[in-house]
């Protein structure tokens, strides 16, 4: 019974605000929610770059796989590994962790074909980031054999969803929640007065 009056009294008192307030009340809740994702505390570490770039086709075999990350990591969990299109594992040297970077040599030169990028590390703070990437080499004076990219890897690269795009679907989600939340939150308060 008493909330309902309360309630009642809500909304009494909030329909005799002038609308502007309310719209007002609306845009910064919509702009808070657009700011906190830009500096999002709880995404901890993530690939801010990487060379060679992901989904991309470069003209030479690269030499080495660079891995840039938000965050420093730490060298005793850091795994780096390549492997070609029939999911076999390329040869590289042992990973190589500078502040945020993480690199790994590569032994042998890569015949053209597409190649997938796996990670997983753990930042300063204890928190692992983990995900995979494809890239191709296409060499037009390669004189290798080209290894087929519509095998395994492609099957590999379905059937692992894009880490990033999960993370944007989840920032999206926050974003509309604390519109809400802000929302009610003012919509509340301005009745409570
Ligand atoms: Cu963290």
């Amino acid at each position: 019974m008493r909330n309902t009056d309360r309630r009642l009294a809500a909304s009494t008192v909030s329909s005799s605000r002038p609308a502007a307030v309310r719209l007002g009340a609306a845009l910064l809740a919509i702009l808070a929610a657009l700011l906190i994702p830009a500096t999002p505390a709880w995404a901890h570490n993530s690939l801010r770059a990487a060379a060679p770039v992901q989904e991309s086709t470069v003209p030479r075999a690269p030499r080495e796989v660079v891995l840039e990350f938000m965050q420093r990591l730490d060298p005793t969990f850091t795994t780096i590994v390549l492997t070609d299109g029939a999911k076999r594992k390329m040869p590289t040297g042992d990973p190589v962790v500078s502040g945020a970077t993480g690199t790994v040599q590569v032994t042998d030169a890569l015949p053209n074909g597409t190649y997938t990028v796996a990670y997983r590390v753990v930042s300063t703070d204890g928190h692992p980031a983990q995900g995979s990437y494809p890239f191709t080499v296409a060499d037009p004076t390669s004189s290798a054999a080209p290894i087929s990219g519509t095998g395994p890897a492609d099957a590999v690269r379905a059937a692992t969803p894009d880490p990033g795009r999960g993370i944007g679907i989840l920032i999206a989600a926050a974003a509309l929640a604390v519109t809400a939340l802000v929302a009610a939150g003012l919509w509340w308060r301005r009745g409570a007065r």
